[in-house]
């Protein structure tokens, strides 16, 4: 050391300069190459140039605070873990297509916990989000960068008020690009794109607290609101459909089917059909091929809120994982008040997406999950138990039930990344786009076709199949955006957001052992099950809190709203990204005045929603009732 001579790389000002550009140069690559920004104009690239800029050097310099002797390691912390948020943003983008929220972070502890999945979204070429950590470390180890990275009052200052200058460039050209980007939430790439990563990870901070306290401060003059809101849109509607009560004292089969999106119901791969079971069964129900999620960052766990409560999802995080204290009137507790044994089936581990404790305030009585079942090696693959043993399995257990019951069951074997270990899985040949996920995506599809059959037959041969109803829907799309390339090639068109916007259909196949199937081009959503079912078994909800309409009712407003702000109604659809009207018919752009109603209703349910499991407004539904009834 003593004979180091000083020099550029030695100089502690030196060192900061390049990792601070290090840092800026893998954001941007990030950036550009990571994430779809969909980048308009020359604003909009140089908004991105320069939004790491305002955080870096805001959060590195906070290393300066800190005493000579520990400069060193806390400049060298702070520069991992903005290191660790991008990268983590970069491989959670490459599945969920989407941004990391502070709720689903907490969720996801670790991304351990993806277990198959987080493998596969890793890269070779990703040593490139960490080699510069590599680097800055050897160089402060090797030249001894001494005294550590030392400025005078008057440069520190410089740097914060540069950091400052900076910030408030981004954040007017932002506005200016997207007036009340700010008040907005529903839209976290937009956020990115105008804000940069760091800074959108400071703004979900802040919304996260914001919520919290939003909980606090809830009275329930706001519930009266929006049960004025609700029973003026349900007063719009008739009385009950022809179906009302049809499948009265029935037990209730809900079957979530993993990642299953509509278009594979009907279409043949390799002259093969890929759910020849569910193709069948459909003739003999209804079947509702105008069928959207609603899911938004909740995933399964979204698709559960929704259909239990009909409530939408939240604008970030999921409900089961950031709300489950609240108070709810979900259908399980609804049935159990009505003689019913509400359980839940799934083969993973019962903390997965916080369902052990969300269950029991939806009112479930038990949840199977993976330490009830007999799970090996071979009869798991991906997250859990494989759909055939998995039914096979239950079978026994919905045995031991007192009916009637209203029984989940969820499907796992058809997840992202679509993987098969044995050979009798593979009933069909891969497609050949080329495109990993896309190609498996049949085989797994057609797997849990084949599950539904043995469910069905197994059903049958233990005398339950007759006094039951089944449910089958799709809980969320499976192939994400960044695989356009290939579903325009399986689909034969290209994809726009209006056939994106279609391919948010999922199957819903309502069957009733006895009756007539029938083919229903009614619009909806999961939003819409819990009046459907309700209505199935002449169950009457007064002042309900819900957001859906019975299926089956006839005047029923044919429309359906996704988490996204976007709306497909028979006529229209509307993209809430791009602000796209279409015509539902023919797939053309129309002038976006004609969508204005439908994005301003989208707007004011989802805020309604949003109020209810925010402020925990159903606390104060029973007091409510009260007061109506004197
Ligand atoms: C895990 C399963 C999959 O238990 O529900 O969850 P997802 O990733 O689809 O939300
Ligand atoms: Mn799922």
């Amino acid at each position: 050391m003593f004979n180091q001579k000083e020099n550029l790389l030695t100089k502690g000002w030196f060192f900061f300069v390049i990792a601070a550009f290090f840092l800026w140069a893998k954001t941007y690559y990030a950036l550009q190459t990571s994430f779809t920004l969909d980048i308009e104009n020359g604003i909009q690239q140089f908004i991105l140039i320069i939004t790491p800029v305002s955080s870096l050097l805001f959060f590195l310099g906070l290393s300066l605070f800190f005493s000579p002797k520990r400069r060193n390691k806390a400049f060298m912390t702070i520069y991992f873990l903005l290191s660790f948020t991008l990268y983590a943003n970069v491989v959670y983008y490459r599945f969920f297509n989407d941004f990391i929220t502070l709720p689903v972070l907490m969720q996801y502890k670790n991304f351990g916990d993806l277990g198959g999945s987080a493998k596969a979204l890793i890269q070779p070429i990703d040593f490139l989000y960490w080699i510069d950590i590599v680097v800055l470390i050897t160089w402060l180890v090797v030249k001894k960068t001494k005294p550590t990275i030392t400025f005078r009052k008057r440069t520190v200052a410089m740097i914060f008020a540069a950091s400052l200058g900076f910030a408030a460039v981004n954040v007017s050209l932002a506005e200016m690009e997207r007036p009340q980007l700010l008040v907005r939430t529903f839209d976290r790439a937009k956020l990115v794109k105008l804000l940069g990563i760091y800074n959108y990870h400071v703004y979900d901070t802040v919304m996260t607290a914001k919520t919290s306290s939003r909980r606090v401060l809830a009275d329930s003059n706001e519930l009266s609101e929006v049960l004025n809101y609700v029973n003026s849109q349900q007063g719009k509607m008739g009385a009950h459909g022809e179906y009302f009560g049809k499948a009265k004292g029935k037990n209730v089969v809900l079957v979530s089917l993993e990642s299953t999106q509509n278009f594979v119901i009907d279409r043949k791969l390799h002259d093969q059909e890929i759910t020849p079971f569910l193709n069948d069964l459909k003739e003999d129900s209804f079947y509702f091929d105008n069928f959207y999620h609603n899911t938004g960052q909740g995933k399964t766990s979204d698709s559960e809120f929704i259909i239990d409560n009909s409530l939408y999802g939240l604008p970030r995080g999921a409900v089961f994982t950031t709300n489950a204290s609240n108070e709810f009137n979900a259908t399980p507790e609804i049935l159990k008040g009505n003689g019913y044994t509400p359980v839940s089936f799934h083969g993973n581990h019962a903390s997965f997406w916080n369902r052990d404790v969300m269950y029991q305030s939806l009112g479930y009585d038990h949840y199977f999950s993976k330490r009830e079942y007999n799970v090996t090696d071979e009869n798991s693959v991906n997250y859990g138990l494989k759909d055939i043993p998995f039914f096979e399995q239950s079978m026994p257990k919905l045995k031991g039930l007192d009916q009637p019951y209203y029984a989940k069951f969820l499907t796992m074997t058809n997840h992202y990344p679509y993987i098969t270990n044995n050979e009798n899985m593979e009933m069909i040949e891969p497609a050949e786009t080329g495109d990993g996920s896309v190609d498996r995506y049949f085989q797994t599809v057609r797997y849990e076709d084949e599950s539904i059959k043995k469910f069905f037959q197994m059903m049958k041969e233990q005398g339950e199949y007759e006094d039951t109803i089944f449910v089958l829907y799709g809980d969320h799309y499976g192939i994400s955006e960044n695989h356009n390339e290939a579903m325009s090639e399986i689909l034969g068109k290209e994809i726009r957001p209006f056939e994106h916007i279609q391919l948010q259909k999922v199957p819903l196949i309502i069957h009733i052992p006895g009756m007539e199937g029938k083919q229903m081009d009614t619009v909806g959503g999961q939003i819409d099950l819990k009046p459907t079912i309700l209505h199935l078994l002449g169950i009457e909800q007064e002042n309900d809190v819900q957001f859906g309409t019975d299926l089956f009712k006839k005047d029923r407003e044919n429309a359906t709203i996704f988490r996204d702000g976007s709306v497909v109604t028979d006529e229209y659809v509307y993209s809430d990204e791009g602000d796209l009207c279409y015509d539902k018919s023919t797939g053309e752009e129309i002038d976006s005045k004609t969508c204005a109603p439908l994005k301003e209703k989208a707007e004011t349910e989802l805020n309604y929603s949003d109020k209810v499991v925010y402020g925990d407004l159903l606390k104060f539904l029973d007091s409510e009732k009260e007061e109506n009834k004197q």
